[in-house]
């Protein structure tokens, strides 16, 4: 990782927790899930994709912070109610106990649905933003994770745990379940910059780029579940076979599943030449979510 994306994800550390509640007179549970669910580890790759987007679109890296933490507060929430014991059942988490292990299960949903609405909160008040886009990242941000988006996704893959995918049909699954919220954090950061409305066709573009950046994403994702260790991952290793999950590797086979990643962020990249960014931020973490090793 580049100097330049270190700093930014030590800024994007500092963002989340200052945007988090330390202390409650009547919650401090709560308080304490929360936080330890959203600051205890984690790449960070969606705040980033948010702040990258943004400045590489000529916008400001400090109007980012506030919307690229709410994305992140949703992820944290949705790994939070994904280990739950009765949806993937995983004990470990970044390497640490998983929130319902470390503080009961009733506090875990609780600190999910704690985080989801922090995120909305600190979306709708984020500084310095128009209140109409605003609007516009609380508009997209609620549909990616809804029904159809990230929550569709994961009831799609309870639904199908046990039965054998085609690969249009996992496809299907992880662009709802994973992609949704990785193409959610590239257009928000567009919309910062005020590139939706002053420059579509770059919107669109980037879209697309999204779209193949989550798709890679998720592929590696089940690559290093084959082939990496618990201790290296930070989360069960091996958990997807175990749970009768269909994947890509299972179904193309692990090179192949590997070169589809490698191949989508090859169509990928040339969108952001065509953009013409203003820094590498982008490219550099895309490339990121490919070669990864958790
Ligand atoms: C429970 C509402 C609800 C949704 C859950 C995102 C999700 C949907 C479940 C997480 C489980 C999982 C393995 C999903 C695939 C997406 C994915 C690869 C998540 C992990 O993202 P990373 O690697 O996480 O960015 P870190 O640990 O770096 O924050």
């Amino acid at each position: 990782m580049t100097t330049d994306l270190r700093t930014l994800r030590e800024t994007i550390e500092d963002a989340l927790r200052h945007y988090q509640p330390e202390q409650s007179a009547t919650s401090q549970p709560l308080i304490d899930a929360m936080r330890y669910a959203s600051l205890s580890g984690g790449k960070r790759i969606r705040p980033m994709l948010v702040c990258a987007t943004c400045t590489g679109l000529g916008g400001s890296l400090a109007d980012a912070l506030a919307p690229a933490c709410a994305i992140e507060y949703i992820h944290a929430y949705s790994l939070i109610h994904d280990d739950l014991p009765s949806m993937d059942d995983d004990e470990l988490r970044h390497g640490l106990p998983s929130t319902h292990v470390k503080f009961g299960e009733a506090t875990a949903i609780l600190a999910g649905d704690g985080l989801h609405s922090l995120a909305f909160e600190t979306l709708a008040n984020a500084p310095n933003i128009a209140p109409a886009l605003r609007l516009r990242a609380v508009q997209l941000l609620s549909r990616a994770i809804g029904w159809e988006g990230m929550v569709g996704g994961q009831s799609f893959d309870l639904e199908a745990t046990g039965k054998s995918l085609s690969l249009s049909e996992l496809q299907t699954l992880h662009a709802a379940k994973t992609g949704a919220l990785i193409k959610v954090a590239v257009q928000i950061g567009a919309v910062l910059a005020g590139v939706e409305q002053s420059k579509p066709e770059t919107f669109v573009l980037l879209s697309e780029f999204a779209d193949r950046l989550g798709l890679a994403f998720q592929i590696i994702d089940d690559v290093l579940d084959v082939t990496q260790s618990t201790e290296v991952l930070g989360k069960p290793a091996g958990s997807d076979a175990d749970a009768g999950k269909s994947t890509f590797p299972a179904l193309l086979g692990l090179e192949p599943a590997q070169e589809m990643a490698e191949a989508l962020l090859a169509e990928a990249l040339p969108m952001l030449s065509r953009i013409g960014l203003q820094n590498d931020e982008l490219a550099e973490l895309a490339q990121l979510a490919i070669d990864r090793e958790f």
